[in-house]
């Protein structure tokens, strides 16, 4: 029996169940919230101080020595437990690797709150399982192919002057060039747009500080717009590209009539971030292989991975999206694909794309709270790089040019734009922010977490002094990403840092040969060299590169959607969506129209008769009020698994081609009359005047 269950049957309710009696909805509403009140603590318990007796002492201590734990677990444990029914303070949106879907966690008790489905059919959430004009494998399909699956990289929360506004999150799929747009009123996937330039992406997904646009950058050049070029033509028929997604934010979608892209050279693109603050309307984006080495072992080439680190510099490109904004207002751009590019010479020639020399085979760009300074990670460099934005904008102004590239682009003189270098350890990748003026970067070769001092106008906040590492912390293992409270916000909330390492190796209980990925909990309230692992969680599920952790009271999440009816899809209430009192069945030729309404616990109405090959429209509203009286609807053997959240509308189509008898029922829990929530779908032979007899039926003839 599940958690659902065991909540909403009451004695009171029991009884009624033995009486036959009816059950109302509202009763067991009223029941069930009653009991979730009960079982929330207090407000004047939470408050409570503490204060321990010796007897209780003892037994802490008792418990300890039995677990051997020491001071430093009891101190984490106490960091991290949250009580039952108590909420987590922030939300961890994370990628969910080659899962492609995106996971919440609270933090810091760590749970898991939900999955999200989005570029992978998932049936507990309906996503994908809804007949055949399902939307979700419409918008999956790639070239005409379903293309099942995402290798999700960087989520990223909408933001509203720099700050997460909690009302939408952006999500990366690394392998097919595709972002998704999750609305976080109900946490649904409500769109996935597949980039018409490029097979793959990596650069995203990044949102400037008003999410006027979010950015998907590629890597792996190819030639735009799916062309083909033999790989001996590289540099003259590969490039790379940078493309700003508009974003509409009334409508909760990308308008793709209102994106643009920008060639870049075939080197390979890699992570980006937007300026913001002192270095509003920039982005910066890190690249490798500007050797533009072909790889091509079989052939007696270097592989790609020495091929590709045989300078000691690559290039930052630094783009001001606003000029590019103009340049794609006044048409300067190429249709590739149906889609418009900015060309790399109108770039050039308008003087919104400079490269300046960064350290070797980077990884990571990330810009500081207030804007002042890009932080650059080289995975084969033992420093980090950080870069002034101030000195960016003199040297574009002053022309402070070492050259340029190949392909005509202005290299800023790396001395007149570097501000400071600062030794971290062993292959640093990617850097988050506190509220102290202390920058944290992960360490993949180290597998640790540096601590390091900024400087700027951060310089009063920390008592170190500037540029200086100040401490690292040792993770388990091999560290990818990592994540702070707010910690690519404007101002982040310093508390708490998620290092998301990439293999667990002997942190569990081994899981065959396949290991879980790692998420560690790292307190950074403190400062100086006081930041401890706190909490150790392995995720299952996919290898999350990125996450984001936004403060949970900025969600405004709904529970029951606002009004009966509601097309979780649009947003809106949906005049199709059939009202209580106007269920049934109704033919047109070959096609039936079923309309249904679902309640705790029937569905309205509870046989459905067509005939086989018939095309069924079917719709269901939930004419459900009551926070989490969600219900499931299937049908076996057509493939169709829905989830109606409490007031949601939805519809499906397929051909029934298939005779026989199919229940359909409940597949979500949802009362005690759970299991009776269900009927028959009946789809009658071709040629069938009058019943057949029981044995030619069983013998299929
Ligand atoms: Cu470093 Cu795809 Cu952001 Cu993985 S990426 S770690
Ligand atoms: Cu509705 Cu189970």
């Amino acid at each position: 029996m599940n958690a659902r269950f065991r909540f909403r049957i009451g004695s009171a309710l029991a009884a009624m169940l033995l009486a036959g009696v009816a059950i109302e909805a509202t009763t067991l509403t009223a029941e069930a919230q009653q009991e979730g009140r009960r079982r929330r603590r207090s407000d004047a318990q939470e408050a409570a101080p503490l204060e321990l007796t010796p007897a209780q002492v003892a037994k802490l201590t008792e418990v300890a020595n039995s677990r051997s734990l020491n001071m430093d677990d009891l101190l984490s444990a106490a960091k991290t437990f949250t009580p039952s029914g108590r909420h987590d303070e922030y939300v961890l949106f994370s990628s969910g690797g080659q899962s492609g879907q995106v996971f919440a966690f609270g933090v810091p008790s760590m749970r898991l709150l939900r999955s999200i489905a989005v570029f992978t059919p998932e049936s507990w959430q309906g996503y994908g399982f809804g007949g055949d004009n399902d939307r979700v494998h419409e918008e999956l399909m790639i070239n005409g192919k379903p293309v099942l699956w995402g290798d999700t990289h960087h989520p990223g929360l909408s933001e509203t002057g720099g700050e997460y506004d909690g009302q939408f999150l952006f999500i990366s799929d690394k392998a097919n060039a595709r972002v998704g747009v999750i609305d976080l009123r109900d946490w649904e996937t409500k769109q996935i747009v597949k980039n018409p330039l490029t097979i793959s992406d990596h650069g995203g997904s990044f949102v400037t500080p008003n999410t006027e646009y979010i950015i998907e950058g590629g890597q792996y050049a190819t030639v735009l717009g799916y062309g083909y070029a033999p790989i001996e033509d590289y540099q003259k028929s590969y490039r790379g590209m940078v493309t700003f997604w508009k974003f509409d934010r009334a409508k909760g979608r990308i308008d793709v009539s209102k994106s643009f892209a920008m060639e870049l050279p075939p080197y390979w693109q890699d992570l980006s971030d937007a300026g913001k603050g002192a270095s509003d309307g920039f982005i910066f984006m890190n690249s490798f292989n500007v050797e533009m080495a072909t790889g091509g072992i079989e052939d007696g080439n270097p592989p790609f991975e020495a091929g590709a680190s045989k300078r000691d510099m690559d290039y930052m490109h630094i783009i001001d999206w606003r000029k590019a904004e103009a340049a794609f207002g006044a048409g300067k751009v190429k249709m590739i694909n149906g889609f418009p590019v900015i060309m790399l010479e109108t770039s050039i020639a308008d003087g919104f794309l400079h490269f300046t020399p960064e350290p070797k085979s980077p990884h990571g760009v990330d810009v500081t709270p207030n804007g002042q300074f890009m932080v650059v990670a080289g995975k084969l460099d033992p420093h980090v790089t950080v870069y002034s934005v101030a000195k960016v904008k003199k040297a574009i102004a002053d022309k402070k040019y070492s050259g340029s590239d190949v392909y005509g682009v202005p290299i800023l003189d790396f001395d007149s734009v570097m501000e400071a270098q600062v030794e971290v350890g062993l292959g640093p990748l990617h850097t988050q922010f506190d509220d102290k003026g202390y920058a944290y970067t992960s360490l993949f070769l180290d597998s640790a977490v540096a601590r390091w001092t900024l400087g700027g106008e951060y310089e009063a906040k920390n008592p170190e002094q500037p540029w200086k590492l100040v401490t690292k912390t040792p993770v388990q293992y091999n560290i990818g990403h990592l994540a702070a409270a707010e910690g690519d916000s404007a101002s982040p909330d310093g508390k708490y840092l998620i290092s998301m390492a990439k293999w667990s190796v002997d942190r569990f209980l081994p899981t065959g040969p396949l290991l879980p990925q790692n998420f560690q909990l790292l307190d950074i309230g403190s400062t100086g060299t006081d930041m401890p692992v706190i909490y150790d969680m392995p995720v299952g599920v996919g290898e999350p590169h990125y996450c984001q952790m936004i403060k949970a009271d900025k969600l405004k999440t709904w529970t029951v959607y606002p009004e009966i009816g509601w097309n979780a899809h649009e947003q809106r209430m949906d005049p199709k969506a059939p009202k209580s009192g106007s269920e049934g069945v109704t033919r047109d030729g070959t096609n039936v129209l079923v309309n249904m309404t679902a309640i705790r616990s029937h569905f309205k109405p509870e046989h459905v008769e067509v005939n086989e090959g018939d095309t069924i429209t079917w719709r269901i509203t939930s004419t459900e009020t009551a926070i989490d009286a969600t219900h499931g609807f299937c049908i076996g053997g057509y493939n169709i698994n829905l989830s109606l959240e409490p007031s949601e509308f939805v519809e499906f189509t397929f051909v029934a081609d298939r005779a026989g008898t199919y229940p359909f029922y409940c597949t979500e829990f949802c009362s005690a009359l759970h299991l009776e929530m269900a009927g028959y779908l009946h789809v009658k032979p071709k040629g069938l005047t009058a019943a057949p007899a029981l044995d030619s039926v069983q013998a299929g003839k």
